[in-house]
């Protein structure tokens, strides 16, 4: 089987997940990284004009969820209980709620456009969405959302997390998450210092 993930080329985003999948599950795929300058190109060869896209054996997926469980379940990182598969599910939804309420201000140009729209985030959106996920972190046993275990909902959330405490979103505070959601920083901290996820960013 040969398996090819296409996406942009950095360690963050909506591709970052079933990287970190493979590379812990020991699945060989080939790391297709898209530079910004050749995305035009490239992107009315996609399904949706979107990244990321995966190939198993030429047959081409979309959408980055059905990525991660379709990663997930091959790397065993995906629970076979269909209620922990729920809960897998909604934590990977809730990180695309949120990826949709950030990226359009990636687009503002107006930089004071731009800082209202996330001031009004870090007051509002970000202390619901990680409050909440913090519960569910914490209702579950507070190690991981779901089947007691590392699955692809941890590495989803956990790029997300990483996002947030690199300083690289302007305009929000960098221990935002440390402030509104500690459980979430100590699971980050959790899967940062797991053996497979520091040895792959040592070489990526
Ligand atoms: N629902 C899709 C959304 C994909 C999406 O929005 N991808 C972004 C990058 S994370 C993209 O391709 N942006 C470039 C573009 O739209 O030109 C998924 O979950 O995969």
């Amino acid at each position: 089987m040969t398996i090819k993930l296409t996406y942009f080329d950095f360690n963050g985003g909506r591709g970052e997940p079933a990287r970190l999948a493979m590379y812990i599950g020991g699945i060989e795929f080939e790391d297709d990284r898209i530079a910004m300058e050749i995305w035009p190109e490239r992107k009315m060869g996609t399904p949706f004009h979107q990244l990321p896209v995966l190939e198993i054996d030429g047959k081409v997926l979309t959408q980055s969820n059905s990525i991660n469980r379709y990663i997930g379940r091959t790397a065993m990182l995906y629970p076979d209980d269909p209620w922990q598969a729920a809960l897998c599910d909604e934590a990977m939804d809730i990180m695309e709620d949120l990826t949709n309420i950030i990226v359009p201000t990636f687009f503002m140009e107006d930089e004071n456009e731009k800082r209202a729209a996330r001031e009004e985030m870090a007051k509002n959106a970000f202390p619901l969405y990680l409050g909440q996920l913090q519960n569910y972190l914490q209702e579950r046993g507070n190690r991981y959302f779901a089947d007691d275990r590392l699955t692809v909902a941890d590495l989803k959330v956990f790029v997300m997390i990483r996002y947030f405490k690199s300083g690289l979103m302007d305009y929000v505070d960098v221990n935002l998450v440390d402030e509104v959601a500690p459980a979430l920083v100590a699971h980050f901290e959790r899967v940062n210092e797991h053996s497979q996820i520091k040895a792959y960013y040592d070489s990526h």
